[in-house]
């Protein structure tokens, strides 16, 4: 065994520790938690889709420019997420939530975690799996649920207004909803907050972490790399969310 390894079993030991005897306990995930499953994360090479980089069609400019391929992409995102399987990592973090005091808070739109069996789940960027009216019609602004796959060979419409459907997921510029991040923000008074397989780049959600250090949570993140949250955190754990996490429930 190397110094390494053996520095993280110590580290993931602690951790166990911290959270077996915390009172309230918040986790917080990104893509990283579901790559072990096959679904693709946002950023590094496999963030391309054809020529375009996940950050460029994420946008709600990106849709008003062309709806088309920007439904292509989610189309091809939902049908790639349909036939992958929550993974170690979700099944983990389904069974620290059923705890009393635990929050799982979610960046990711996959609803992964809702099939590990995650109750409470706050999911801040919404669902691939649901649609909004793209005007925000008086009728469509409950998004709707819409789990076919493949969808549509153009663009799908809200029956209402007949105007174009859009994905019912948070893009860059727009703002969360109000009422989940109220429930993010409210969690991050706890005794231990982890962040799981998240680049720590995008807001708020990355400053959740720094929320819950300055209201006095012990802090970790569990990442294969260096984020920007990494010297901030009071441990960073390098290695993969899908063989450290069942570490924790044992
Ligand atoms: C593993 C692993 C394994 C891999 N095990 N680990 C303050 C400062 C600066 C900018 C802003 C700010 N406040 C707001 C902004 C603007 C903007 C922003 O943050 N920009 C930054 C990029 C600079 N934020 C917004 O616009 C947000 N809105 C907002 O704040 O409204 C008010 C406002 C508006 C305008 C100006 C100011 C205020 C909205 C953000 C919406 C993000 N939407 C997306 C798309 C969702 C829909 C979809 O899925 O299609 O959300 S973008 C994308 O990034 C997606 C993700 O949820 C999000 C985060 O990505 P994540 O999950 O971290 O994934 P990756 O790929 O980045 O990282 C994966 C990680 O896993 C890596 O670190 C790997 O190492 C690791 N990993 N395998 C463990 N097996």
């Amino acid at each position: 065994m190397t110094s390494h390894e053996a520095a993280r079993i110590v580290e993931v030991r602690e951790l166990a520790s911290r959270i077996a005897r915390a009172r309230r306990l918040t986790i917080m995930t990104g893509a990283g938690v579901s790559a072990a499953s096959g679904v693709p994360t946002f950023r590094g090479p496999q963030g391309l889709w054809r020529e375009y980089r996940a950050e460029d069609l994420a946008t709600p400019e990106a849709f008003a420019r062309d709806p088309q391929v920007v439904w292509e992409w989610y189309a091809w995102r939902r049908e790639q997420i349909a036939a992958c399987q929550p993974n170690p990592a979700h099944e983990a973090i389904a069974s620290l939530a059923k705890r009393p005091g635990a929050a799982v808070i979610t960046q990711n739109v996959d609803d992964l975690h809702v099939r590990a069996g995650t109750p409470g789940l706050i999911r801040l960027h919404g669902s691939i799996w649901e649609l909004a009216c793209a005007a925000r019609c008086a009728a469509g602004t409950r998004p709707w649920r819409d789990e076919r796959v493949p969808l549509s060979p153009l663009p799908p419409r809200w029956p209402h207004c007949r105007g174009l459907a859009r994905p019912a997921v948070v893009w860059f510029g727009e703002s969360l909803d109000d009422a989940t991040l109220t429930a993010a923000v409210q969690a991050t008074a706890c005794d231990v907050f982890f962040t799981v397989g998240t680049s720590s780049i995008v807001y708020p959600a990355a400053g959740l972490v720094h929320e819950a250090k300055s209201r006095g949570a012990f802090t970790a993140e569990i990442n294969l790399e260096e984020t920007p949250a990494s010297p901030a955190v009071d441990m960073a754990v390098h290695g993969a969310a899908e063989q450290i996490l069942p570490l924790l429930t044992e």
